[in-house]
Protein backbone atom coordinates (compact mmCIF):
# COMPACT_ATOMS: atom_id res chain seq x y z
CA UNK A 1 0.00 0.00 0.00
CA UNK A 2 1.25 3.34 -1.06
CA UNK A 3 1.65 5.58 2.27
CA UNK A 4 1.06 9.34 1.69
CA UNK A 5 3.58 11.76 1.25
CA UNK A 6 3.85 13.89 5.07
CA UNK A 7 4.55 17.94 4.78
CA UNK A 8 5.87 19.88 7.29
CA UNK A 9 6.09 23.24 5.04
CA UNK A 10 4.09 24.83 2.52
CA UNK A 11 3.77 23.45 -0.83
CA UNK A 12 4.17 27.07 -2.69
CA UNK A 13 6.56 28.79 -1.25
CA UNK A 14 8.23 26.27 1.35
CA UNK A 15 7.24 28.18 4.59
CA UNK A 16 6.53 27.03 7.98
CA UNK A 17 2.66 25.31 7.76
CA UNK A 18 0.75 25.63 11.54
CA UNK A 19 -1.27 22.56 11.69
CA UNK A 20 -5.14 23.92 13.19
CA UNK A 21 -7.44 21.30 12.76
CA UNK A 22 -7.12 17.65 12.57
CA UNK A 23 -10.05 15.49 11.44
CA UNK A 24 -8.27 11.98 12.13
CA UNK A 25 -8.40 9.13 10.52
CA UNK A 26 -9.72 9.17 6.77
CA UNK A 27 -10.44 6.99 4.04
CA UNK A 28 -10.32 8.17 0.15
CA UNK A 29 -13.37 10.32 0.20
CA UNK A 30 -14.76 8.93 -3.63
CA UNK A 31 -13.83 5.02 -3.07
CA UNK A 32 -16.57 3.67 -2.84
CA UNK A 33 -16.43 -0.19 -1.78
CA UNK A 34 -17.71 -3.51 -1.31
CA UNK A 35 -17.69 -5.64 2.31
CA UNK A 36 -14.50 -7.47 0.72
CA UNK A 37 -12.67 -4.59 -0.03
CA UNK A 38 -13.31 -2.70 3.57
CA UNK A 39 -9.53 -4.97 4.87
CA UNK A 40 -7.40 -3.31 2.64
CA UNK A 41 -8.71 0.11 3.11
CA UNK A 42 -6.64 3.08 2.19
CA UNK A 43 -6.21 5.70 5.15
CA UNK A 44 -4.48 8.97 5.96
CA UNK A 45 -4.73 11.47 8.74
CA UNK A 46 -6.65 14.56 7.40
CA UNK A 47 -5.70 17.62 8.72
CA UNK A 48 -5.23 21.30 8.03
CA UNK A 49 -2.71 23.86 8.08
CA UNK A 50 -2.17 27.43 7.35
CA UNK A 51 1.75 28.90 5.77
CA UNK A 52 2.88 31.59 8.05
CA UNK A 53 4.65 33.35 5.06
CA UNK A 54 2.19 32.98 2.27
CA UNK A 55 -1.35 32.38 3.77
CA UNK A 56 -2.46 29.72 1.56
CA UNK A 57 -4.19 26.72 3.80
CA UNK A 58 -3.59 23.59 2.63
CA UNK A 59 -3.54 19.78 3.79
CA UNK A 60 -0.51 18.84 5.84
CA UNK A 61 -0.52 15.42 4.12
CA UNK A 62 -0.51 15.02 0.40
CA UNK A 63 -2.51 12.15 -1.07
CA UNK A 64 -1.09 10.20 -4.01
CA UNK A 65 -3.11 11.73 -7.39
CA UNK A 66 -3.04 8.10 -8.76
CA UNK A 67 -4.96 6.74 -5.61
CA UNK A 68 -7.61 9.53 -6.04
CA UNK A 69 -8.03 9.99 -9.38
CA UNK A 70 -8.23 6.80 -11.17
CA UNK A 71 -10.01 5.01 -13.88
CA UNK A 72 -12.79 4.07 -12.18
CA UNK A 73 -13.42 8.08 -10.40
CA UNK A 74 -17.05 7.89 -9.80
CA UNK A 75 -18.06 11.51 -9.62
CA UNK A 76 -20.13 12.98 -12.40
CA UNK A 77 -20.13 16.70 -12.68
CA UNK A 78 -23.78 16.75 -15.03
CA UNK A 79 -25.38 14.95 -11.65
CA UNK A 80 -26.63 18.73 -11.04
CA UNK A 81 -29.21 20.86 -13.09
CA UNK A 82 -27.70 23.66 -11.41
CA UNK A 83 -24.51 23.61 -12.10
CA UNK A 84 -24.79 22.47 -15.97
CA UNK A 85 -26.56 25.60 -16.49
CA UNK A 86 -23.84 27.24 -14.48
CA UNK A 87 -21.11 25.28 -16.79
CA UNK A 88 -23.13 26.46 -19.78
CA UNK A 89 -22.91 29.58 -18.90
CA UNK A 90 -19.27 29.66 -17.97
CA UNK A 91 -18.65 28.33 -21.70
CA UNK A 92 -21.03 31.45 -23.45
CA UNK A 93 -18.90 34.04 -21.43
CA UNK A 94 -15.73 32.76 -22.52
CA UNK A 95 -16.81 32.72 -26.23
CA UNK A 96 -18.03 35.84 -25.63
CA UNK A 97 -14.78 37.74 -24.14
CA UNK A 98 -12.85 40.07 -25.73
CA UNK A 99 -9.42 37.64 -24.77
CA UNK A 100 -10.91 35.02 -27.22
CA UNK A 101 -9.29 35.32 -30.56
CA UNK A 102 -10.77 34.96 -33.77
CA UNK A 103 -10.44 30.68 -33.46
CA UNK A 104 -9.94 30.55 -30.33
CA UNK A 105 -8.69 27.71 -28.71
CA UNK A 106 -10.13 26.57 -25.21
CA UNK A 107 -8.25 24.28 -22.82
CA UNK A 108 -10.14 22.75 -19.55
CA UNK A 109 -7.77 21.17 -16.79
CA UNK A 110 -10.18 18.27 -14.89
CA UNK A 111 -12.58 18.47 -17.54
CA UNK A 112 -14.63 15.36 -16.24
CA UNK A 113 -17.57 14.29 -18.00
CA UNK A 114 -17.60 16.91 -19.96
CA UNK A 115 -20.19 19.39 -18.65
CA UNK A 116 -18.47 22.68 -19.96
CA UNK A 117 -16.63 22.03 -22.79
CA UNK A 118 -19.65 20.20 -23.96
CA UNK A 119 -21.03 23.49 -24.75
CA UNK A 120 -17.96 24.83 -26.23
CA UNK A 121 -17.96 21.98 -28.57
CA UNK A 122 -21.47 22.48 -29.62
CA UNK A 123 -20.46 26.22 -30.63
CA UNK A 124 -17.75 24.28 -33.10
CA UNK A 125 -14.92 25.88 -31.09
CA UNK A 126 -11.85 23.99 -30.55
CA UNK A 127 -11.49 22.82 -27.27
CA UNK A 128 -9.42 20.13 -25.56
CA UNK A 129 -9.44 18.72 -21.92
CA UNK A 130 -7.56 17.36 -19.76
CA UNK A 131 -8.89 14.43 -17.47
CA UNK A 132 -7.18 11.79 -15.78
CA UNK A 133 -9.72 9.59 -14.38
CA UNK A 134 -10.92 7.29 -17.28
CA UNK A 135 -14.32 6.54 -17.46
CA UNK A 136 -15.62 10.03 -17.06
CA UNK A 137 -13.14 11.31 -20.00
CA UNK A 138 -14.73 8.33 -21.95
CA UNK A 139 -18.31 9.86 -20.81
CA UNK A 140 -17.25 13.35 -22.28
CA UNK A 141 -15.83 11.43 -25.49
CA UNK A 142 -19.18 9.87 -26.54
CA UNK A 143 -20.49 13.69 -26.02
CA UNK A 144 -18.01 14.72 -28.97
CA UNK A 145 -15.82 16.63 -26.77
CA UNK A 146 -11.51 16.31 -27.00
CA UNK A 147 -10.22 15.06 -23.97
CA UNK A 148 -6.27 13.53 -23.53
CA UNK A 149 -6.56 10.88 -20.41
CA UNK A 150 -3.97 12.88 -18.76
CA UNK A 151 -2.88 15.14 -15.67
CA UNK A 152 -2.40 18.76 -16.65
CA UNK A 153 0.97 19.20 -16.01
CA UNK A 154 4.46 20.73 -17.21
CA UNK A 155 5.07 18.39 -19.58
CA UNK A 156 1.86 17.43 -20.96
CA UNK A 157 0.83 21.08 -21.41
CA UNK A 158 3.94 22.10 -23.27
CA UNK A 159 2.96 18.97 -25.68
CA UNK A 160 -0.04 20.46 -26.42
CA UNK A 161 1.29 23.85 -26.75
CA UNK A 162 4.08 22.03 -29.45
CA UNK A 163 1.30 20.22 -31.38
CA UNK A 164 -1.93 22.80 -31.20
CA UNK A 165 -0.87 26.27 -30.81
CA UNK A 166 -1.50 28.81 -27.91
CA UNK A 167 -4.91 28.56 -25.99
CA UNK A 168 -6.80 31.20 -25.30
CA UNK A 169 -8.53 30.40 -22.10
CA UNK A 170 -7.14 28.00 -19.68
CA UNK A 171 -10.23 27.28 -17.39
CA UNK A 172 -10.26 24.63 -14.32
CA UNK A 173 -13.37 24.00 -12.09
CA UNK A 174 -13.23 22.48 -8.54
CA UNK A 175 -9.72 20.94 -10.18
CA UNK A 176 -6.88 23.25 -8.92
CA UNK A 177 -7.41 22.90 -5.29
CA UNK A 178 -7.06 19.47 -6.35
CA UNK A 179 -3.57 20.12 -7.40
CA UNK A 180 -0.47 20.51 -4.50
CA UNK A 181 2.05 20.52 -7.39
CA UNK A 182 0.85 24.33 -8.37
CA UNK A 183 4.71 25.22 -9.16
CA UNK A 184 3.67 22.70 -12.51
CA UNK A 185 0.73 23.54 -13.17
CA UNK A 186 1.60 27.26 -13.84
CA UNK A 187 4.90 26.25 -15.60
CA UNK A 188 1.82 24.36 -17.55
CA UNK A 189 -0.11 27.26 -18.37
CA UNK A 190 3.46 29.63 -18.95
CA UNK A 191 4.02 27.12 -21.86
CA UNK A 192 0.61 26.66 -23.19
CA UNK A 193 -1.24 29.95 -22.58
CA UNK A 194 -1.07 32.52 -25.48
CA UNK A 195 0.57 36.30 -24.63
CA UNK A 196 -3.39 37.76 -24.03
CA UNK A 197 -4.54 34.88 -23.04
CA UNK A 198 -6.27 34.00 -19.23
CA UNK A 199 -6.38 31.26 -17.00
CA UNK A 200 -9.23 30.78 -14.96
CA UNK A 201 -10.25 29.19 -11.92
CA UNK A 202 -13.20 28.44 -9.34
CA UNK A 203 -13.14 26.68 -6.04
CA UNK A 204 -14.39 26.76 -2.63
CA UNK A 205 -13.72 30.00 -0.69
CA UNK A 206 -11.56 29.59 2.28
CA UNK A 207 -14.19 33.02 3.14
CA UNK A 208 -16.98 30.69 3.02
CA UNK A 209 -15.50 27.62 4.92
CA UNK A 210 -14.97 29.94 7.78
CA UNK A 211 -18.12 31.76 8.30
CA UNK A 212 -20.70 28.52 7.27
CA UNK A 213 -17.85 25.52 8.90
CA UNK A 214 -18.56 23.88 5.65
CA UNK A 215 -15.72 21.58 7.55
CA UNK A 216 -16.53 18.57 5.03
CA UNK A 217 -15.39 20.76 1.83
CA UNK A 218 -11.65 19.45 3.76
CA UNK A 219 -10.85 15.66 2.39
CA UNK A 220 -7.95 13.98 0.27
CA UNK A 221 -9.14 15.53 -3.02
CA UNK A 222 -9.20 19.38 -2.11
CA UNK A 223 -5.69 20.02 -0.80
CA UNK A 224 -5.94 23.81 -1.17
CA UNK A 225 -8.37 26.13 0.30
CA UNK A 226 -7.53 29.18 -1.66
CA UNK A 227 -8.27 32.90 -1.11
CA UNK A 228 -7.57 36.04 -3.14
CA UNK A 229 -4.49 36.86 -0.98
CA UNK A 230 -2.78 33.65 -1.49
CA UNK A 231 -4.46 33.03 -5.29
CA UNK A 232 -2.66 36.57 -5.84
CA UNK A 233 0.78 35.86 -4.10
CA UNK A 234 1.03 32.43 -5.85
CA UNK A 235 0.30 33.87 -9.24
CA UNK A 236 3.20 36.62 -8.39
CA UNK A 237 5.16 33.98 -6.71
CA UNK A 238 4.86 32.21 -10.51
CA UNK A 239 5.47 34.97 -13.15
CA UNK A 240 1.62 35.99 -13.56
CA UNK A 241 -0.70 38.99 -11.93
CA UNK A 242 -4.46 37.97 -10.59
CA UNK A 243 -6.36 40.70 -12.69
CA UNK A 244 -10.08 39.84 -11.38
CA UNK A 245 -12.19 37.73 -8.70
CA UNK A 246 -15.77 37.18 -8.73
CA UNK A 247 -17.99 35.37 -6.05
CA UNK A 248 -19.84 32.18 -7.14
CA UNK A 249 -22.73 30.78 -5.16
CA UNK A 250 -22.24 27.18 -6.45
CA UNK A 251 -20.70 24.33 -4.17
CA UNK A 252 -21.83 26.32 -1.10
CA UNK A 253 -19.64 29.42 -2.39
CA UNK A 254 -16.52 30.04 -4.78
CA UNK A 255 -14.43 32.56 -5.85
CA UNK A 256 -13.07 32.36 -9.26
CA UNK A 257 -10.05 33.74 -10.25
CA UNK A 258 -8.78 35.62 -13.53
CA UNK A 259 -5.05 35.24 -14.58
CA UNK A 260 -2.98 37.14 -16.66
CA UNK A 261 0.52 37.19 -17.97
CA UNK A 262 2.26 39.54 -15.63
CA UNK A 263 0.99 43.36 -17.11
CA UNK A 264 -1.08 42.06 -19.98
CA UNK A 265 -4.58 43.58 -18.43
CA UNK A 266 -4.96 45.89 -15.66
CA UNK A 267 -6.58 44.62 -12.41
CA UNK A 268 -10.13 44.76 -11.43
CA UNK A 269 -11.31 46.56 -8.69
CA UNK A 270 -12.54 43.60 -6.85
CA UNK A 271 -8.72 42.52 -6.91
CA UNK A 272 -7.76 44.36 -4.17
CA UNK A 273 -11.06 45.01 -2.66
CA UNK A 274 -11.36 41.34 -1.76
CA UNK A 275 -7.48 41.10 -0.87
CA UNK A 276 -8.45 44.16 1.91
CA UNK A 277 -11.86 42.30 2.64
CA UNK A 278 -9.84 38.94 3.88
CA UNK A 279 -7.65 40.87 5.56
CA UNK A 280 -10.37 42.86 7.75
CA UNK A 281 -11.90 39.86 8.64
CA UNK A 282 -8.61 37.89 9.70
CA UNK A 283 -9.34 35.00 7.35
CA UNK A 284 -5.67 33.20 7.83
CA UNK A 285 -5.35 34.74 11.76
CA UNK A 286 -4.78 32.06 14.76
CA UNK A 287 -7.93 33.98 16.36
CA UNK A 288 -9.55 32.80 13.16
CA UNK A 289 -8.28 29.32 12.38
CA UNK A 290 -8.70 28.96 16.43
CA UNK A 291 -12.26 29.52 16.07
CA UNK A 292 -13.12 27.90 13.28
CA UNK A 293 -11.91 24.69 14.94
CA UNK A 294 -13.46 25.04 17.90
CA UNK A 295 -16.92 25.59 15.27
CA UNK A 296 -16.22 21.98 13.73
CA UNK A 297 -16.02 20.01 17.25
CA UNK A 298 -19.37 22.33 18.49
CA UNK A 299 -21.09 20.67 14.74
CA UNK A 300 -20.03 17.24 15.10
CA UNK A 301 -21.48 17.10 18.86
CA UNK A 302 -24.47 19.08 17.89
CA UNK A 303 -25.44 16.14 14.69
CA UNK A 304 -23.87 13.44 17.11
CA UNK A 305 -26.52 14.69 19.83
CA UNK A 306 -29.39 15.29 17.44
CA UNK A 307 -28.72 11.71 15.41
CA UNK A 308 -28.69 9.59 19.03
CA UNK A 309 -31.33 11.68 20.20
CA UNK A 310 -33.46 10.81 17.19
CA UNK A 311 -32.34 6.92 17.42
CA UNK A 312 -33.47 6.72 20.74
CA UNK A 313 -36.85 7.74 19.88
CA UNK A 314 -37.07 5.39 17.56
CA UNK A 315 -37.16 7.48 14.29
CA UNK A 316 -35.47 6.90 10.86
CA UNK A 317 -32.83 8.23 9.59
CA UNK A 318 -31.39 7.79 6.38
CA UNK A 319 -29.03 10.27 4.08
CA UNK A 320 -29.12 11.87 0.89
CA UNK A 321 -25.84 12.60 -1.60
CA UNK A 322 -23.30 10.23 -1.54
CA UNK A 323 -21.15 13.41 -1.93
CA UNK A 324 -17.07 13.12 -1.27
CA UNK A 325 -17.57 15.67 1.49
CA UNK A 326 -19.67 13.49 3.67
CA UNK A 327 -16.46 11.47 4.45
CA UNK A 328 -15.32 13.68 6.49
CA UNK A 329 -18.44 14.36 7.99
CA UNK A 330 -19.41 10.41 8.87
CA UNK A 331 -16.07 9.25 9.54
CA UNK A 332 -14.96 12.43 11.95
CA UNK A 333 -18.31 12.41 13.70
CA UNK A 334 -18.72 8.64 14.03
CA UNK A 335 -21.92 8.19 12.14
CA UNK A 336 -22.42 4.17 11.13
CA UNK A 337 -25.47 2.16 9.77
CA UNK A 338 -26.67 2.38 13.52
CA UNK A 339 -27.51 6.04 13.50
CA UNK A 340 -27.99 6.45 9.83
CA UNK A 341 -29.57 4.25 7.64
CA UNK A 342 -28.23 4.04 4.41
CA UNK A 343 -27.30 7.14 1.39
CA UNK A 344 -29.51 7.70 -1.58
CA UNK A 345 -27.20 8.98 -4.73
CA UNK A 346 -28.38 8.99 -8.28
CA UNK A 347 -24.56 7.81 -9.31
CA UNK A 348 -25.16 4.19 -10.85
CA UNK A 349 -21.23 3.75 -10.03
CA UNK A 350 -21.73 4.27 -6.14
CA UNK A 351 -25.20 2.54 -5.89
CA UNK A 352 -24.61 -1.02 -4.34
CA UNK A 353 -21.26 -0.10 -2.78
CA UNK A 354 -20.65 1.12 0.23
CA UNK A 355 -19.11 4.69 1.57
CA UNK A 356 -15.82 5.15 2.59
CA UNK A 357 -14.57 4.62 5.86
CA UNK A 358 -18.33 4.21 7.45
CA UNK A 359 -19.63 1.77 5.40
CA UNK A 360 -23.03 3.03 4.75
CA UNK A 361 -24.94 1.09 2.29
CA UNK A 362 -25.27 3.32 -1.15
CA UNK A 363 -28.45 2.83 -2.53
CA UNK A 364 -31.03 4.52 -5.70
CA UNK A 365 -33.08 7.55 -5.11
CA UNK A 366 -36.03 5.17 -5.88
CA UNK A 367 -35.65 3.59 -2.57
CA UNK A 368 -36.16 6.86 -0.90
CA UNK A 369 -38.94 8.13 -2.67
CA UNK A 370 -40.88 4.37 -2.20
CA UNK A 371 -40.06 4.32 2.05
CA UNK A 372 -40.26 7.94 2.85
CA UNK A 373 -37.85 8.06 6.45
CA UNK A 374 -38.29 10.70 9.00
CA UNK A 375 -35.47 12.54 8.56
CA UNK A 376 -33.70 12.94 5.50
CA UNK A 377 -29.24 13.96 6.43
CA UNK A 378 -28.52 16.51 3.54
CA UNK A 379 -25.13 15.29 2.86
CA UNK A 380 -25.44 17.31 -0.68
CA UNK A 381 -26.05 20.39 1.18
CA UNK A 382 -24.60 22.27 -1.60
CA UNK A 383 -27.71 21.02 -4.19
CA UNK A 384 -29.98 21.78 -0.78
CA UNK A 385 -32.55 24.19 -3.23
CA UNK A 386 -32.40 21.59 -6.59
CA UNK A 387 -33.25 18.42 -4.10
CA UNK A 388 -35.66 19.97 -1.73
CA UNK A 389 -37.39 21.40 -4.56
CA UNK A 390 -37.29 17.83 -6.24
CA UNK A 391 -38.52 15.90 -3.23
CA UNK A 392 -41.33 17.99 -2.20
CA UNK A 393 -43.45 15.46 -1.48
CA UNK A 394 -41.08 13.89 1.31
CA UNK A 395 -41.73 16.95 3.13
CA UNK A 396 -45.75 17.20 2.40
CA UNK A 397 -45.68 13.61 3.83
CA UNK A 398 -44.22 14.68 6.70
CA UNK A 399 -40.58 14.29 6.35
CA UNK A 400 -38.22 16.60 7.74
CA UNK A 401 -34.34 17.74 6.20
CA UNK A 402 -31.37 17.67 8.82
CA UNK A 403 -28.87 20.60 7.97
CA UNK A 404 -25.85 20.86 9.71
CA UNK A 405 -24.57 23.47 7.40
CA UNK A 406 -23.76 26.63 8.83
CA UNK A 407 -24.78 25.05 11.97
CA UNK A 408 -27.47 21.83 12.56
CA UNK A 409 -30.77 22.26 12.28
CA UNK A 410 -34.08 20.45 11.36
CA UNK A 411 -36.33 22.02 8.64
O1 LIG B 1 -14.62 19.12 -5.88
C1 LIG B 1 -15.30 18.17 -6.17
C2 LIG B 1 -16.71 18.40 -6.50
C3 LIG B 1 -16.91 19.30 -7.66
O2 LIG B 1 -17.36 17.19 -6.76
C4 LIG B 1 -14.74 16.79 -6.25
N1 LIG B 1 -13.57 16.69 -5.47
C5 LIG B 1 -15.70 15.70 -5.87
C6 LIG B 1 -17.13 16.10 -5.89
O3 LIG B 1 -17.50 16.44 -4.57
P1 LIG B 1 -18.91 16.01 -3.95
O4 LIG B 1 -19.10 14.56 -4.18
O5 LIG B 1 -18.96 16.51 -2.57
O6 LIG B 1 -19.85 16.87 -4.95
P2 LIG B 1 -21.40 17.16 -4.98
O7 LIG B 1 -21.70 17.86 -6.26
O8 LIG B 1 -21.88 17.81 -3.76
O9 LIG B 1 -22.03 15.68 -5.05
C7 LIG B 1 -23.40 15.50 -5.10
C8 LIG B 1 -23.72 14.01 -4.96
O10 LIG B 1 -25.11 13.88 -4.74
C9 LIG B 1 -23.39 13.22 -6.22
O11 LIG B 1 -22.97 11.91 -5.86
C10 LIG B 1 -24.73 13.15 -6.93
C11 LIG B 1 -25.73 13.17 -5.79
N2 LIG B 1 -26.99 13.84 -6.12
C12 LIG B 1 -28.17 13.15 -5.95
O12 LIG B 1 -28.17 11.97 -5.53
N3 LIG B 1 -29.34 13.77 -6.27
C13 LIG B 1 -26.97 15.11 -6.56
C14 LIG B 1 -28.13 15.77 -6.89
C15 LIG B 1 -28.13 17.19 -7.39
C16 LIG B 1 -29.37 15.05 -6.76
O13 LIG B 1 -30.46 15.58 -7.04
N1 LIG C 1 -14.52 20.35 -13.31
C1 LIG C 1 -15.49 19.41 -12.82
C2 LIG C 1 -14.83 18.22 -12.06
C3 LIG C 1 -14.31 18.51 -10.70
S1 LIG C 1 -13.74 17.05 -9.87
C4 LIG C 1 -16.50 20.10 -11.94
O1 LIG C 1 -16.28 21.22 -11.51
O2 LIG C 1 -17.52 19.49 -11.65
C5 LIG C 1 -11.99 17.21 -10.11
C6 LIG C 1 -11.55 16.62 -11.44
O3 LIG C 1 -10.18 16.96 -11.67
C7 LIG C 1 -11.63 15.10 -11.50
O4 LIG C 1 -12.39 14.73 -12.62
C8 LIG C 1 -10.16 14.67 -11.58
O5 LIG C 1 -9.98 13.48 -12.31
C9 LIG C 1 -9.51 15.86 -12.25
N2 LIG C 1 -8.07 16.08 -12.00
C10 LIG C 1 -7.35 15.89 -10.88
N3 LIG C 1 -6.06 16.25 -11.05
C11 LIG C 1 -5.95 16.71 -12.32
C12 LIG C 1 -4.87 17.23 -13.11
N4 LIG C 1 -3.64 17.37 -12.64
N5 LIG C 1 -5.13 17.58 -14.40
C13 LIG C 1 -6.38 17.47 -14.91
N6 LIG C 1 -7.43 16.99 -14.20
C14 LIG C 1 -7.22 16.61 -12.93
ZN1 LIG D 1 3.41 29.54 1.74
Amino acid sequence: MTTPVGETTCRVCRGPLGEFLDLGRQPLSDRFLTEREIPGEFFYRLAVGACASCGMVQLMEEVPRELMFREDYPYHSSGSSVMREHFARTAHGFLESAYAGPDPFVVEIGSNDGVMLGAVRDAGVRHLGFEPSGKVAEVARRRGVRVRTDFFEEPTASEVRAAEGPADVIYAANTICHIPYLESIFRGVDALLAPGGRFVFEDPYWGDIVEKTSFDQIYDEHFYFFTASSVRAAAERFGFELVDVERLSVHGGELRYTIARRGAATPAAAVAETVERERARGLTTPDTLRRFAADVERVRDDLTALLRRLREEGRRVVAYGATAKSATVTNFCGLDSGLVEWVCDTTPQKQGLLTPGAHLPVVPPERFSTSYPDYALLFAWNHAEEIMAKEQEFRDAGGRWILYVPDVRVV
